[in-house]
């Protein structure tokens, strides 16, 4: 039997008396952590520039795999590679607009081509997940809102690598006060299935109204990686066909959101009924827009899910400005050996 190398997430507050274990330094991809570390590291990492809500002071999440990790950059990309998976992240400044796009829209089109042209250099084809911060997403400027302006950059990266948006990956795009703006990635050799919801227009297909492009993202996205199902759940939020509902009632939105991650999670389980994915058994990640939601939001959601939730909550501004929480989760499961294909 080949060594499991598959896919690994670690969360490790490294303050907290019994956390994790940190996993072993070779196989580190990377990591997202609230703070920059102290010193330079080997992986890539992002930094989540946003309070943790709480108490907790720090945060770190591993994305890990069994295999000796190769790391590298490539233009502002710092990156890792295992022997089937690729995390990287990308940070670009805004420079000047020019006539072609803003500021924004231009950093979002350059970061972007930079990812498909080192998947393409390293052979990683296939994108699984992207995590997208944008500084002052919901401001307007130059009479177009900032996250339209990052859809248009980010649309025209995907025309010109000639990617087809309904094979978009799993995705989140949050705002942040201020910094660069920060995506991180993680991209494989194999391709994984794409889970729309039927509740909800796909985002790549969302009218007009919503900005001259649209956003290229899928629900959910569903891999495998050695003996293992990975779930990705995109930032979910209270959105039914293409609007909002339950304009400020972060409650209801909560439970629309959650009404959401269900379906998906139905349909993942089609999809790879041994991998056994349960709401409790998802690890998430909670933006609140206003802090002072947070109780709330966390009691509506261990109500939906269980008291033994792990879920960690931020405060981030949400890309339409009347969304007050949005939630993104992923699950890793081992399949049964009998079903495993080696
Ligand atoms: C939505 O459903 C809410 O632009 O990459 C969720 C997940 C959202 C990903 C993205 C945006 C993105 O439209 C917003």
């Amino acid at each position: 039997m080949s060594p499991d190398t598959s896919l690994q997430f670690f969360q490790c507050d490294p303050a907290a008396a019994n956390g994790q274990p940190l996993p072993a330094a070779a196989g580190i991809l990377g990591m997202s952590s609230l703070h920059s570390p102290a010193q330079e590291l080997p992986w890539p990492v992002q930094q989540l520039r946003m309070p943790l809500l709480g108490g907790a002071k720090q945060l770190h999440e591993y994305w890990h795999s069994a295999a000796t990790c190769r790391r590298g950059r490539f233009h502002d990309i710092h990156f890792s590679v295992s022997d089937e998976l690729l995390y990287g992240v990308v940070e670009l400044a805004e420079g000047h607009g020019s006539d072609t796009g803003t500021a924004l829209q231009l950093a979002a089109e350059r970061a972007y081509r930079q990812l498909f042209a080192l998947l393409q250099a390293e052979g990683f084809p296939h994108l699984w997940r992207v995590w997208n911060y944008v500084p002052r997403i919901n401001e307007v400027e130059h009479g177009l809102e900032r996250y339209r302006q990052f859809n248009i950059g980010r649309h025209e990266a995907f025309a010109d690598f000639a990617r087809p948006v309904d094979s978009s990956p799993a995705a989140c795009a949050l705002g942040v006060v201020d910094g660069p703006l920060s995506i991180a990635f993680l991209a494989a050799r194999q391709a994984p299935r794409c889970i729309e919801n039927p509740r909800q227009t796909s985002a790549f297909a969302y009218p007009r109204q919503y900005g001259p492009r649209s956003p290229t993202f899928t629900r959910a996205a569903l891999a495998s990686s050695g003996r293992h199902d990975i779930l990705f759940i995109s930032g979910t939020a209270s959105i039914v066909g293409h609007g909002t509902v339950h304009l400020g009632d972060v409650v209801a939105q909560t439970r629309e959101t959650m009404a959401n991650i269900r379906v998906l999670l139905e349909q993942a389980q089609q999809l790879a009924p041994t991998a056994g994915y349960s709401l409790a058994g998802l690890d998430y990640r909670v933006y609140i827009r206003h802090a002072a939601d947070y109780p709330t939001v966390r009691a509506a959601l261990e109500q939906l899910i269980g008291p033994g939730i792990r879920a960690v909550y931020v405060q981030a501004d949400v890309c339409r400005s009347d969304l007050l929480v949005e939630v993104e989760a992923h699950g890793i499961a081992r399949r049964a050996a009998s079903a495993a294909a080696d």
